[in-house]
């Protein structure tokens, strides 16, 4: 174990009186609840804790909704996964450290599992700890508000359900709203006449639906090479991909083609930088997401792209301007669960005085330094995989947040990626051991592009 840092803590009748907003019961969301329970059954008094969730359950954007646009309040629909959407990472690598796969499934269960298994299991963690009670769920937050003068947030919240717009005071706000929802949507000439379907990925959800068409993918990144595969094994006849940048380096099938950026669309032709076209019945936008939190007034609000390193967060995660609001999840992501924990943790242990965030502006920013100048190197997947396996390091080596071979994730990522590389089509069907519990996972019982069923009782079946 690494050492730890000296604890501290504030004195238990004021933390009693303290009173703690957390936005979004996501899975970041959910790994401060867990961490201020687990504080608390070790004997720690905890502040109040309040999470407001703009949904009607936990688990962010693991929550699928046939839903497009508005949702059942009124409410941007958050969602922006789709049907038959399976981990595009091994389990292994985001596996949480203090509730293993095993222990909420009773056994060893496959690398990649479809959505409604990572759900469940972001759930289940909840569930079993007791406090899904401190969630109001239908609770989007409309406004947070920092005075100068009281040190404290005024948070305005919509009650859906009673139909009553709300208004709480609060010493610290961390938010964990997630920047995958609200789409970067850009237009190209001809767009407005196009006689096809488009799309932006946050709105695409059944790829079965486009059997038999000529698809197309804007973008090379995460939700390209992903959208474009679902359509590839739910039957499009074509998929065409076309990028901004860089072109995607997979081997792909026969029927998928590499284009470089669209440059006009007249009616359902669209050409191409090089001079090409091609017809194309369905344009899926990839083009990524922004953080967007028109809720956050101008003071306390994020302002970054999406980056390993966001900026104008102390160790990622407290604002710089005032860092009693705090971020959980806004980098961009190679961990994830288990780096949100790790955050968690941290943010938790500034709240309850176990750590000590500097006083003054200029030793915070000097502190993101080190990690802006090597973020600004990173080129190679391993480069940008060994910067967040060191941040999350870090995090934990100053936290109880049980510790566990970060290295060794970092090797299984590589491992994920040379799978990937080998065959993109088939990287879902590979193995990985444990981190946490040292176990194997067993060979899914169908290979991923034979598998048309996403369902949890059919994948737990092994
Ligand atoms: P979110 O999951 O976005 O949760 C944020 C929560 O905040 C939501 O519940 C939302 O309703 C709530 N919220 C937002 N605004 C408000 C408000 N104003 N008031 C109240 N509540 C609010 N990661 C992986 O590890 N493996 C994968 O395979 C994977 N696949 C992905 C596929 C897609 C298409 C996308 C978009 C992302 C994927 N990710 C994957 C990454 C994903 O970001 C994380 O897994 C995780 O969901 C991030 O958790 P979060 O809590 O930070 O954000
Ligand atoms: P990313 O990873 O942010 O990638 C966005 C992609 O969109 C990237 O390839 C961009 O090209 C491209 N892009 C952005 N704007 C444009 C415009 N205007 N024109 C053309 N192409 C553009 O988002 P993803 O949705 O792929 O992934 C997000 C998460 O979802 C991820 O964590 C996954 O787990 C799932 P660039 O390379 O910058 O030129």
């Amino acid at each position: 174990m690494e050492s730890k840092k000296p604890r501290t803590e504030i004195p238990t009748a004021n933390m009693e009186s303290m009173k703690v907003c957390v936005i979004g019961a996501g899975p970041s969301g959910t790994s401060v609840l867990r961490a201020f329970q687990s504080a608390q059954k070790k004997g720690a008094t905890i502040p109040e804790i309040t999470c407001y969730e703009r949904q009607a359950d936990l688990g962010g954007l693991w929550n699928y909704t046939h839903r497009t646009g508005i949702d059942e309040i009124g409410e941007p629909v958050h969602c922006s996964m789709y049907r038959y959407l399976w981990s595009n990472g091994p389990k292994e690598a985001l596996e949480f450290a203090d509730y293993t796969f095993e222990e909420h499934f009773g056994k060893p269960i496959p690398s990649y599992p479809p959505r409604p298994v990572l759900a469940d299991y972001v759930k289940g963690r909840i569930e079993n700890s007791g406090v899904r009670h401190w969630i109001k769920f239908h609770h989007p937050v409309r406004w947070v508000q920092y005075d100068d003068k009281t040190e404290k947030f005024t948070v305005t919240v919509f009650d859906a359900d009673a139909n009553e717009q709300i208004t709480n005071v609060f010493d610290y706000v961390i938010c964990c709203g997630g920047h995958f929802s609200t789409p970067n949507v850009p237009t190209f000439p001809g767009l407005e006449t196009y006689s096809g379907v488009c799309m932006h990925a946050h709105d695409f959800r059944d790829a079965a639906q486009y059997a038999g068409k000529n698809v197309m993918v804007v973008g090379s990144s995460y939700s390209a090479e992903d959208i474009g595969s679902q359509l590839w094994k739910y039957g499009a006849k074509t998929i065409t991909a076309c990028y901004r940048s860089n072109p995607m380096q997979f081997t792909w099938p026969d029927n998928w083609e590499t284009k470089p950026l669209l440059t006009k669309v007249d009616g359902k032709m669209c050409t191409f930088k090089d001079g090409t076209s091609k017809e194309i019945d369905v344009i899926v936008l990839c083009t990524g997401y922004l953080h967007h939190f028109p809720y956050l007034s101008e003071d306390v609000r994020l302002k970054t792209d999406n980056r390993m390193w966001p900026k104008s967060l102390y160790m990622g995660i407290a604002f710089e301007a005032n860092p009693k609001m705090l971020y959980i999840g806004m980098q961009d992501q190679f961990f994830t669960f288990n780096m949100f924990d790790a955050q968690a943790w941290w943010a938790r242990d500034v709240i309850l005085g176990r750590i000590t965030i500097p006083a003054d502006k200029a030793t915070l920013i000097a502190a993101s330094k080190p990690w802006v100048e090597r973020e600004a190197t990173l080129e190679s997947d391993e480069s940008l995989i060994r910067f967040q396996g060191d941040y999350v390091k870090e995090l934990i080596s100053l936290t109880d947040y049980p510790n566990f071979d970060i290295d060794k994730v970092c090797e299984l990522f590589l491992e994920w990626e040379h799978h990937k590389h080998t065959d993109i089509m088939g990287y879902r069907n590979n193995c990985y051991r444990s981190v946490m519990t040292g176990k194997m996972s067993p060979v899914h019982h169908t290979i991923w592009k034979e598998e048309l069923d996403d369902s949890m009782a059919t994948y737990l079946k092994c």
